[in-house]
Protein backbone atom coordinates (compact mmCIF):
# COMPACT_ATOMS: atom_id res chain seq x y z
CA UNK A 1 0.00 0.00 0.00
CA UNK A 2 1.25 3.36 -1.01
CA UNK A 3 2.16 5.93 2.08
CA UNK A 4 0.20 9.17 2.11
CA UNK A 5 1.67 12.76 2.73
CA UNK A 6 0.12 12.03 6.10
CA UNK A 7 1.15 8.93 6.73
CA UNK A 8 4.59 10.74 5.94
CA UNK A 9 3.88 13.79 8.39
CA UNK A 10 6.16 13.49 11.83
CA UNK A 11 4.33 12.46 14.31
CA UNK A 12 3.28 14.84 17.19
CA UNK A 13 3.56 12.83 19.98
CA UNK A 14 7.66 12.55 21.22
CA UNK A 15 7.30 9.05 22.14
CA UNK A 16 6.09 7.77 18.47
CA UNK A 17 8.42 10.36 16.63
CA UNK A 18 11.11 8.27 18.65
CA UNK A 19 9.69 4.94 17.90
CA UNK A 20 8.04 4.75 14.15
CA UNK A 21 11.45 5.40 12.48
CA UNK A 22 13.25 2.62 14.72
CA UNK A 23 10.02 0.62 14.01
CA UNK A 24 10.65 0.54 10.52
CA UNK A 25 14.16 0.48 10.70
CA UNK A 26 13.52 -3.33 12.28
CA UNK A 27 11.02 -3.78 9.91
CA UNK A 28 13.20 -3.53 6.90
CA UNK A 29 16.11 -5.41 8.26
CA UNK A 30 13.44 -8.32 9.68
CA UNK A 31 12.42 -8.67 5.63
CA UNK A 32 15.95 -8.78 4.05
CA UNK A 33 16.74 -11.68 6.69
CA UNK A 34 13.89 -13.31 6.19
CA UNK A 35 14.89 -13.03 2.35
CA UNK A 36 18.45 -14.20 3.02
CA UNK A 37 17.06 -17.40 4.86
CA UNK A 38 15.53 -18.91 2.04
CA UNK A 39 12.40 -19.25 0.18
CA UNK A 40 9.15 -19.04 2.19
CA UNK A 41 8.18 -22.50 1.68
CA UNK A 42 11.97 -23.41 3.35
CA UNK A 43 11.38 -21.08 6.08
CA UNK A 44 7.74 -22.77 6.90
CA UNK A 45 9.23 -26.42 6.85
CA UNK A 46 11.89 -24.93 9.59
CA UNK A 47 9.02 -23.40 11.42
CA UNK A 48 6.83 -26.21 11.44
CA UNK A 49 10.18 -28.62 12.50
CA UNK A 50 11.14 -26.66 15.32
CA UNK A 51 6.65 -26.67 16.53
CA UNK A 52 6.48 -30.04 16.18
CA UNK A 53 9.82 -30.79 18.04
CA UNK A 54 8.77 -28.38 20.81
CA UNK A 55 5.38 -29.96 21.46
CA UNK A 56 6.99 -33.20 21.38
CA UNK A 57 9.17 -32.35 24.37
CA UNK A 58 6.56 -30.43 25.76
CA UNK A 59 4.07 -33.23 25.83
CA UNK A 60 6.91 -36.08 27.16
CA UNK A 61 6.99 -33.92 29.48
CA UNK A 62 3.76 -33.40 30.39
CA UNK A 63 2.58 -36.62 30.41
CA UNK A 64 5.12 -38.08 33.19
CA UNK A 65 2.44 -37.82 35.93
CA UNK A 66 5.69 -37.27 38.35
CA UNK A 67 6.97 -34.48 37.17
CA UNK A 68 3.89 -32.39 37.75
CA UNK A 69 4.58 -32.24 41.72
CA UNK A 70 2.14 -29.48 42.37
CA UNK A 71 1.96 -27.13 39.23
CA UNK A 72 1.55 -24.04 41.61
CA UNK A 73 2.09 -25.56 45.10
CA UNK A 74 3.95 -28.81 46.48
CA UNK A 75 1.62 -31.55 46.71
CA UNK A 76 0.31 -32.81 50.07
CA UNK A 77 -2.79 -34.66 52.02
CA UNK A 78 -0.09 -37.56 52.72
CA UNK A 79 1.02 -37.03 55.32
CA UNK A 80 1.05 -34.05 57.91
CA UNK A 81 4.51 -33.02 57.12
CA UNK A 82 3.77 -32.42 53.79
CA UNK A 83 0.87 -30.97 54.96
CA UNK A 84 3.27 -27.99 56.79
CA UNK A 85 5.28 -28.09 54.05
CA UNK A 86 2.48 -26.81 51.69
CA UNK A 87 0.99 -24.34 54.31
CA UNK A 88 4.21 -22.44 55.23
CA UNK A 89 4.69 -22.70 51.07
CA UNK A 90 1.28 -20.87 50.08
CA UNK A 91 2.08 -18.31 53.11
CA UNK A 92 5.79 -17.02 51.59
CA UNK A 93 3.54 -17.67 48.09
CA UNK A 94 1.14 -15.57 49.07
CA UNK A 95 2.86 -12.07 51.17
CA UNK A 96 5.03 -12.47 47.34
CA UNK A 97 1.52 -11.79 45.50
CA UNK A 98 1.27 -8.65 47.45
CA UNK A 99 4.35 -7.25 47.40
CA UNK A 100 4.47 -8.60 43.51
CA UNK A 101 1.20 -6.71 42.65
CA UNK A 102 1.66 -3.60 45.30
CA UNK A 103 5.57 -3.10 43.47
CA UNK A 104 3.94 -3.81 39.18
CA UNK A 105 0.66 -1.33 40.15
CA UNK A 106 3.07 1.58 42.14
CA UNK A 107 5.72 0.77 39.24
CA UNK A 108 2.52 0.77 35.94
CA UNK A 109 0.62 3.82 37.90
CA UNK A 110 3.88 5.77 37.66
CA UNK A 111 4.29 5.24 33.89
CA UNK A 112 1.40 5.99 33.31
CA UNK A 113 0.92 9.31 35.44
CA UNK A 114 4.19 10.65 34.86
CA UNK A 115 4.56 9.58 31.22
CA UNK A 116 6.21 12.19 28.63
CA UNK A 117 3.89 14.98 26.99
CA UNK A 118 4.17 17.84 24.80
CA UNK A 119 5.26 20.65 26.71
CA UNK A 120 6.24 19.56 30.03
CA UNK A 121 9.32 19.36 31.60
CA UNK A 122 9.81 16.72 34.75
CA UNK A 123 10.51 17.78 37.99
CA UNK A 124 13.91 16.73 38.56
CA UNK A 125 13.73 15.51 41.82
CA UNK A 126 16.53 13.58 43.46
CA UNK A 127 16.24 11.34 46.65
CA UNK A 128 13.46 10.81 49.28
CA UNK A 129 14.62 9.73 52.94
CA UNK A 130 11.32 8.91 54.19
CA UNK A 131 10.26 6.65 51.11
CA UNK A 132 13.74 5.20 50.92
CA UNK A 133 13.79 4.11 54.83
CA UNK A 134 10.19 3.59 54.25
CA UNK A 135 10.33 0.62 51.80
CA UNK A 136 14.01 -0.68 53.28
CA UNK A 137 12.31 -1.10 56.67
CA UNK A 138 9.14 -2.02 55.22
CA UNK A 139 11.23 -4.93 53.28
CA UNK A 140 12.91 -5.58 55.94
CA UNK A 141 9.95 -6.13 58.42
CA UNK A 142 8.37 -8.78 55.67
CA UNK A 143 11.54 -11.38 55.53
CA UNK A 144 11.62 -11.23 59.46
CA UNK A 145 8.17 -11.91 59.68
CA UNK A 146 8.50 -14.65 57.24
CA UNK A 147 11.66 -16.25 59.05
CA UNK A 148 9.75 -16.15 62.44
CA UNK A 149 6.92 -17.76 60.79
CA UNK A 150 9.26 -20.79 58.61
CA UNK A 151 11.22 -21.50 62.54
CA UNK A 152 7.62 -21.86 63.86
CA UNK A 153 7.07 -24.40 61.50
CA UNK A 154 10.17 -25.88 60.95
CA UNK A 155 10.24 -28.59 64.05
CA UNK A 156 6.06 -29.90 62.70
CA UNK A 157 7.80 -30.17 59.13
CA UNK A 158 11.44 -31.89 61.11
CA UNK A 159 9.82 -33.80 64.18
CA UNK A 160 8.03 -37.09 63.51
CA UNK A 161 4.45 -37.25 64.70
CA UNK A 162 3.61 -39.46 67.16
CA UNK A 163 1.43 -42.95 65.95
CA UNK A 164 -1.95 -43.04 66.59
CA UNK A 165 -4.43 -45.45 67.59
CA UNK A 166 -4.93 -46.84 65.05
CA UNK A 167 -1.23 -47.85 63.73
CA UNK A 168 0.70 -50.61 63.72
CA UNK A 169 0.97 -51.70 67.60
CA UNK A 170 4.34 -52.54 68.97
CA UNK A 171 5.52 -50.77 65.93
CA UNK A 172 9.86 -50.89 66.17
CA UNK A 173 12.15 -48.08 66.34
CA UNK A 174 12.17 -44.82 67.95
CA UNK A 175 11.03 -41.70 66.51
CA UNK A 176 14.12 -40.24 65.96
CA UNK A 177 13.98 -38.18 62.60
CA UNK A 178 16.70 -35.35 63.59
CA UNK A 179 19.56 -35.41 65.79
CA UNK A 180 19.34 -34.41 69.09
CA UNK A 181 15.94 -34.40 68.96
CA UNK A 182 13.37 -35.54 72.29
CA UNK A 183 11.22 -38.10 71.92
CA UNK A 184 7.92 -37.35 71.13
CA UNK A 185 4.78 -38.53 73.14
CA UNK A 186 3.13 -41.47 71.65
CA UNK A 187 5.43 -43.98 71.56
CA UNK A 188 7.79 -45.36 69.05
CA UNK A 189 7.52 -45.73 64.83
CA UNK A 190 7.89 -48.44 62.43
CA UNK A 191 11.52 -47.86 61.03
CA UNK A 192 12.44 -48.75 57.30
CA UNK A 193 15.96 -48.37 55.62
CA UNK A 194 16.04 -46.91 51.73
CA UNK A 195 18.81 -47.83 50.18
CA UNK A 196 19.45 -46.15 46.30
CA UNK A 197 20.86 -48.14 44.25
CA UNK A 198 21.59 -47.49 40.05
CA UNK A 199 18.51 -47.67 39.58
CA UNK A 200 15.89 -48.98 41.93
CA UNK A 201 15.25 -48.25 45.56
CA UNK A 202 15.46 -50.96 48.14
CA UNK A 203 13.51 -51.16 51.58
CA UNK A 204 14.32 -53.27 54.24
CA UNK A 205 11.91 -53.67 57.05
CA UNK A 206 12.94 -54.19 60.47
CA UNK A 207 12.48 -58.66 60.46
CA UNK A 208 15.52 -58.07 57.41
CA UNK A 209 12.45 -58.54 54.92
CA UNK A 210 12.75 -56.54 51.89
CA UNK A 211 11.23 -54.91 48.75
CA UNK A 212 12.21 -53.09 45.62
CA UNK A 213 10.30 -50.44 44.21
CA UNK A 214 7.05 -50.40 46.23
CA UNK A 215 7.42 -49.91 49.71
CA UNK A 216 4.43 -50.99 52.34
CA UNK A 217 2.87 -49.52 55.12
CA UNK A 218 0.54 -49.61 57.79
CA UNK A 219 -1.59 -46.23 58.09
CA UNK A 220 -1.99 -44.41 61.05
CA UNK A 221 1.69 -45.45 61.77
CA UNK A 222 4.92 -43.15 62.03
CA UNK A 223 7.38 -44.57 59.61
CA UNK A 224 10.73 -43.78 60.17
CA UNK A 225 13.19 -43.88 56.63
CA UNK A 226 17.26 -44.19 57.27
CA UNK A 227 17.72 -43.06 53.64
CA UNK A 228 21.41 -44.43 52.24
CA UNK A 229 22.89 -44.79 48.65
CA UNK A 230 24.79 -47.94 47.47
CA UNK A 231 26.70 -46.19 44.68
CA UNK A 232 26.01 -42.75 43.67
CA UNK A 233 23.89 -39.96 45.06
CA UNK A 234 20.04 -40.67 44.84
CA UNK A 235 16.90 -38.68 46.33
CA UNK A 236 14.21 -39.78 47.92
CA UNK A 237 10.74 -38.24 47.05
CA UNK A 238 7.41 -39.09 47.60
CA UNK A 239 5.68 -35.53 46.84
CA UNK A 240 2.69 -36.02 48.87
CA UNK A 241 4.47 -37.77 51.88
CA UNK A 242 7.22 -34.85 52.52
CA UNK A 243 10.28 -32.79 51.39
CA UNK A 244 12.87 -34.52 49.68
CA UNK A 245 15.77 -36.53 51.08
CA UNK A 246 19.33 -37.37 49.67
CA UNK A 247 20.59 -40.78 49.79
CA UNK A 248 24.45 -40.23 49.77
CA UNK A 249 27.07 -42.68 49.84
CA UNK A 250 28.61 -43.05 53.18
CA UNK A 251 25.61 -41.16 55.40
CA UNK A 252 22.53 -42.04 56.82
CA UNK A 253 19.46 -39.20 56.36
CA UNK A 254 16.67 -39.31 57.89
CA UNK A 255 12.72 -38.40 57.33
CA UNK A 256 9.77 -39.56 58.09
CA UNK A 257 5.75 -39.75 56.80
CA UNK A 258 2.78 -40.97 58.60
CA UNK A 259 0.00 -41.70 55.81
CA UNK A 260 -4.02 -41.53 57.73
CA UNK A 261 -5.69 -43.01 54.20
CA UNK A 262 -4.86 -46.25 52.69
CA UNK A 263 -3.40 -45.83 49.10
CA UNK A 264 -0.58 -45.98 46.78
CA UNK A 265 1.52 -42.69 46.87
CA UNK A 266 4.10 -42.32 43.83
CA UNK A 267 7.50 -40.44 43.72
CA UNK A 268 10.70 -40.19 41.66
CA UNK A 269 14.14 -40.41 42.40
CA UNK A 270 15.04 -36.65 42.41
CA UNK A 271 19.05 -36.32 42.14
CA UNK A 272 19.87 -37.05 38.21
CA UNK A 273 22.09 -40.56 38.93
CA UNK A 274 22.32 -41.61 36.17
CA UNK A 275 21.31 -43.24 31.94
CA UNK A 276 18.10 -44.99 34.04
CA UNK A 277 17.84 -42.45 36.75
CA UNK A 278 14.37 -41.59 34.80
CA UNK A 279 13.07 -45.03 35.38
CA UNK A 280 14.20 -45.08 39.23
CA UNK A 281 10.55 -44.75 40.21
CA UNK A 282 9.39 -45.21 43.70
CA UNK A 283 5.87 -46.16 45.54
CA UNK A 284 4.57 -46.34 48.84
CA UNK A 285 1.43 -48.55 49.39
CA UNK A 286 -0.84 -47.77 52.66
CA UNK A 287 -2.88 -50.59 53.82
CA UNK A 288 -4.69 -51.03 57.20
CA UNK A 289 -2.00 -52.86 60.10
CA UNK A 290 -3.60 -56.42 59.61
CA UNK A 291 -3.36 -56.07 55.64
CA UNK A 292 1.06 -54.58 56.42
CA UNK A 293 1.17 -57.72 58.31
CA UNK A 294 0.20 -60.33 56.05
CA UNK A 295 1.84 -59.16 53.49
CA UNK A 296 5.09 -59.11 55.41
CA UNK A 297 4.62 -62.49 56.27
CA UNK A 298 3.64 -63.76 52.52
CA UNK A 299 6.69 -61.31 51.73
CA UNK A 300 9.05 -63.17 54.47
CA UNK A 301 7.80 -66.57 52.77
CA UNK A 302 8.31 -65.29 49.26
CA UNK A 303 11.90 -64.60 49.82
CA UNK A 304 13.04 -67.65 51.44
CA UNK A 305 11.13 -69.93 48.67
CA UNK A 306 13.40 -67.84 46.14
CA UNK A 307 16.56 -68.19 48.40
CA UNK A 308 16.02 -72.21 48.62
CA UNK A 309 15.34 -72.11 44.41
CA UNK A 310 18.79 -70.17 44.04
CA UNK A 311 20.83 -72.31 46.95
CA UNK A 312 19.35 -74.98 45.11
CA UNK A 313 20.29 -73.55 41.36
CA UNK A 314 24.17 -73.46 42.49
CA UNK A 315 24.42 -76.39 44.18
CA UNK A 316 23.15 -78.17 40.31
CA UNK A 317 25.67 -75.68 38.88
CA UNK A 318 28.37 -76.88 40.64
CA UNK A 319 30.28 -79.24 38.88
CA UNK A 320 31.25 -82.63 40.71
CU1 LIG B 1 18.13 -40.90 40.18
Amino acid sequence: MSSTSSDLRPPRCRLLRWSVPRLRAFRRRADRIASDVGSQSNFSRCGALALALTSALAAGLLSSANALAGAVLPESGGSPNADKISDLYEIVLYVGVVVFLFVAGALIYTLVKFRARNGVVAAQIRGNTRLEVGWTAGAALIIVALVVVTFMALPSIQDPAASGTGGLAKANGNLYAVINQPPPPGGQGLTIDVNGQQYIWRFTYPDRTFSYETMVVPIDTTVILKIRAQDVQHSWWIPKLGGKADAVPGYTNETWFKISKAGVYEGQCAELCGRGHANMVARVRAVTPEQYRSWLASQKKEIAASRRFAASQRTAQTPK
